[in-house]
């Protein structure tokens, strides 16, 4: 697919630290080690709806993995996906009456719209499920023959279903405990108690048609593909196994990179698919998470109709830790909006304090694990001094917004 348009990082003097990330499969904060090419994968959308808050979160903190691999040096290869054909998508057409390629298709443009705005360096790879079905086909079909996965006991619908004991691994990714896991797995759209399944915790693979729904003709008869192996097909064919991140909200710990993982190692026999399992916290409005179900979403698009500036957007989801589950408020806003002008007068100021220490800081609080908000607080004491006429640098003001550029992203 089509992916959105990007814009000049701009070159800082000297190097990035090394980028350490917390990783959920070892529970610790890491350091990623790259080759001289980053490889990435993060999960995209399922385009029923536009990109609300907590979607622009999640692409703001694997952004930031961006510009902070490249300060440090590397190339970064970034493969994204698009869940555009899947049980959600279908109900919100059926509901609405709308054609579900037609509401994909415009959820989609409305993303990428969104991804600009807010300066979200694109993918180079941006796949969407539909146009990867053949490539999913044929992995489901090396999975069968390798007898790691298997037909559901149904006569009319003999589904196919992967063995999510066939790594002899599964839970590595998350930790969780079985019971979590089925938790888990029901709520977040398996299906533990499907009649003919060997065991609640298999995950569909292949879903034969059913009567008005679209399908794919395969080997397996015609049908749709499940969820988690289009991740696992998109990231593999593109990146590998044992590629350096894997990226998306928390809600995807499980059940959706389990599997992900679980089904690409089965499929090469490798381990690890990814070397850092990574998650974004959950955004929410007004002490409720922010959910299509609860509709108290705000969405990036009706911020940018009311002219709302994107680099506030930006800085007010980066002004928390991106570990933390968090709420959007007003005032969250606003504060963006009164930093970013003050950052703005320090940057347009004829002299400021040499810009080596604080890029520096900058630097080392981002390679931390993203600590934003420590990176955040040296540039507000620079500004302070900067604006308190305490620095002749004449060539600071000029540098401590290009690294405010290139290492957050925010343009002054
Ligand atoms: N298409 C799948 C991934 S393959 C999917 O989860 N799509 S999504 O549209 O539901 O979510 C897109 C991304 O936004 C995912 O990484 C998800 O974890 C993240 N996300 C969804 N809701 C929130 C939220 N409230 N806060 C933070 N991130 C969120
Ligand atoms: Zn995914």
């Amino acid at each position: 697919m089509e992916t959105w348009q990007t814009h000049q990082v701009p070159q800082i003097p000297g190097t990035g630290y090394p980028l350490r990330l917390w990783d959920v499969s070892t529970g610790q904060v890491r350091p990623t080690a790259p080759g001289k090419t980053a490889k990435m994968y993060v999960c995209g959308i399922t385009p029923y709806d536009a990109t609300h808050l907590g979607h622009a979160a999640t692409y703001l903190t694997f952004d930031l993995v961006y510009r902070q691999w490249l300060d440090a040096g590397h190339d970064v290869h970034y493969v994204q996906n698009i869940t555009d054909i899947d049980d959600p998508l279908l109900e919100r057409a059926e509901r609405d009456q709308d054609d579900w390629v037609v509401l994909g298709m415009r959820e989609t443009a409305l993303f990428r719209e969104d991804m600009e705005a807010l300066r979200v360096l694109p993918p180079q790879h941006y796949i969407g499920a539909v146009e990867a079905i053949p490539e999913i086909i044929e992995v489901i079909a090396k999975l069968v023959a390798d007898g790691y996965a298997y037909r559901v006991q149904d006569e009319e619908y003999p589904d196919i279903y992967f063995d999510h004991a066939a790594t002899g691994r599964f839970g590595y990714e998350s930790n969780y405990d079985e019971a979590k896991m089925l938790a888990l797995f029901a709520e977040r759209g398996g299906d533990p108690d499907r009649a003919g399944k060997r065991h609640p915790l298999d995950a569909l693979l292949w879903r034969m048609a059913r009567p008005g729904e679209p399908s794919w003709e395969s080997e397996f008869g015609a049908g749709r593909p499940g969820w988690h192996i289009e991740c696992s097909a998109i990231a593999l064919n593109r990146l590998g196994s044992g590629f350096d991140l894997q990226g998306g909200g928390s809600d995807l710990i499980f059940p959706h990179h389990e599997y992900s993982a679980a089904h690409a190692e089965a499929l090469t026999g490798e381990h690890p698919f990814a070397r850092h399992y990574t998650h974004a916290g959950m955004i929410g409005l007004d002490g409720e998470k922010m959910s299509k179900s609860r509709g108290n979403l705000v969405f990036v698009s009706r911020l940018r109709a009311d002219k709302v500036n994107p680099n506030a957007v930006r800085l007010a989801l980066l002004s928390s830790h991106y570990r933390t589950d968090r709420f959007w408020t007003d005032d969250l806003l606003k504060d963006a909006e009164h930093r970013l002008a003050t950052w703005r007068s320090a940057v347009t100021l004829p002299a400021a304090p040499e810009a080596g220490p604080v890029i520096d800081r900058l630097r080392q609080h981002l390679a931390d694990d993203l600590d934003t908000p420590s990176a955040i607080a040296a540039l507000d004491s620079w500004a302070q001094d900067a604006l308190g006429r305490r620095g002749t640098d004449l060539e600071a003001p000029g540098q401590v917004r290009a690294a405010i550029d290139a290492l957050l992203g925010i343009e002054l």
